[in-house]
């Protein structure tokens, strides 16, 4: 094993505790607070409990592709799937049924703002980002990921922000080291499970909750704090990025979301239906799907969300990056060639893939929207970091999930393995030159090659 692998093990971090250390305002909430969200949620599917299976192939298409359309005018909602052995030929319609999964009301997402727009969300008072700078010029809306930018060795003291995905507003500067992200219960809880789990050294420390000017937050290590002028991708996990609630409530009662058709429009003006142009709007889980397809999330169970580099330029336009030839070629650019850092990124993708593999928390979760963060700098120093719990939600007890079968509604299956195997697919082509799209296309590996 090369020297530079070795050295960038996860004990080059720290993993603080649950002590907090945030003076008077930092104040523990109980757990048990929370602890209503997931009964509730628990009880709210039949889940069918999914057997051991060798991962598919790179190019079969694994997800079943959903199409919801509006209520109203009789429009009926469809699930195609194709198999999950590459054969391309076995399409499966069915009409979704609201009788497979039940609806009890409160869920892992915790709001309606999964079914809100951007202005009913910031209306509901989110906080804004102490020291965000250059917002303004900012390509992007919805980020998912603020990290701490330490520029130089000079300006450590002078904070910046990279936000690479999700929900903005939702992260605040904290002690050194630290940031608070705006409490999730879901996330909480799923960092508190966490900490007894084979995970543990893969996510970041968490410090617990605080209150920072009357608001709830989740207290975590800044992941870029070790880095000098790092380079950072958002990789989002998974062949499926929306709850299975989220379609469930999209169907019972359907809300046509003008800012998604928008951003749907931007990209493709021919994304939404004939219907959909009429009105405006998409529902949620049909914009969410949208992205999916026109992603690699369909097709290779992980997509780039978004980079930033060390020079400080940041790309999010990978809306349509889903050719595997596209994805390598965003991971040769991000790593600017450098082979010791994809081989000390490959490393840690299979050291995550094992931990994985004993992690009684991933057994009991689906994981929905989770991102793989990875971060390099000059000096040879790379990390990946599994981030963002907050649509990561519990089976009901005794249920497990193997994480790469197919997803058919009800089962609750990600997808995740099948991504992380075709990420590191994906690395060992970045690596190897010789490496073709077609040998990539008749790869046979198995979770076990890896
Ligand atoms: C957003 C992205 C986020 C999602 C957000 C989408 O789309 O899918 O993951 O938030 O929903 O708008 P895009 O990447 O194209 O900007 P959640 O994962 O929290 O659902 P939102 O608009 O309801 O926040």
């Amino acid at each position: 094993m090369p020297k530079e692998c070795r050295r960038k093990s996860s004990k080059d971090f720290g993993f603080p505790g649950a002590v907090l250390s945030d003076g008077g305002r930092v104040e523990r909430r109980a757990a048990g607070r929370s602890s209503q969200i997931c009964a509730e949620v628990f009880q709210k599917a039949a889940l069918v409990a999914a057997q051991p299976a060798a991962p598919a192939l790179m190019h079969a298409p694994m997800v079943p592709q959903v199409t919801i359309t509006p209520e109203g005018g009789g429009c009926s909602r469809e699930i195609q799937q194709e198999d999950m052995d590459g054969n391309g030929d076995g399409i499966l319609r069915r009409k979704l049924s609201n009788s497979s999964i039940s609806s009890t009301g409160s869920s892992a997402v915790e709001s309606e703002d999964d079914l809100l727009s951007d202005t009913e969300s910031k209306s509901k008072g989110l906080v804004t980002l102490d020291h965000l700078v250059n917002t303004e010029r900012k390509p992007w809306r919805k980020i998912k990921t603020y990290i701490r930018w330490p520029f130089n060795a000079s300006q450590k003291k002078k904070l910046s922000w990279v936000q690479l995905a999700g929900h903005k507003g939702n992260f605040k500067a904290a002690d050194e080291g630290t940031i608070l992200k705006k409490l999730s219960e879901n996330e909480m809880q799923c960092f508190e499970k966490l900490r007894d789990d084979a995970l543990l050294p893969f996510v970041p420390g968490y410090h617990g909750v605080v209150e920072n000017d009357g608001e709830a937050f989740l207290q975590m290590t800044d992941l870029l704090a070790n880095f000098d002028q790092p380079n950072v991708m958002d990789c989002k996990m998974g062949v499926r990025t929306y709850l299975e609630e989220e379609l469930v409530r999209a169907r019972e009662r359907p809300k046509p979301r003008e800012d998604l058709y928008k951003k749907m429009v931007e990209v493709d003006n021919g994304g939404p239906t004939p219907e959909e142009h009429v009105q405006q709007g998409v529902t949620k889980p049909r914009y969410m799907q949208w992205r999916e397809s026109m992603s690699s999330t369909n097709t290779l169970g992980f997509r780039i969300e978004g980079i930033k580099k060390y020079d400080g330029t940041c790309r999010t336009d990978f809306k349509k990056t889903r050719s595997k030839q596209d994805v390598i070629q965003v991971f040769k650019d991000f790593v600017e060639g450098d082979a010791n850092i994809i081989k000390s990124y490959m490393l840690r993708l299979k050291e995550i893939r094992q931990a994985l593999q004993t992690s009684e928390f991933f057994k009991q979760h689906e994981v929905i929207g989770s991102s793989l963060l990875f971060i390099h700098d000059h000096t040879g120093h790379a990390q990946i970091w599994i981030i963002d719990f907050g649509k990561t939600t519990a089976l009901p007890d005794g249920q497990t999930l193997s994480h790469n079968v197919p997803w058919q509604e009800g089962n609750r299956e990600d997808g995740y393995l099948w991504g992380l195997d075709n990420l590191i697919l994906m690395l060992e082509a970045v690596c190897n030159e010789e490496t073709t799209e077609n040998s990539l296309t008749t790869d046979t590996h198995t979770a076990s090659d890896l």
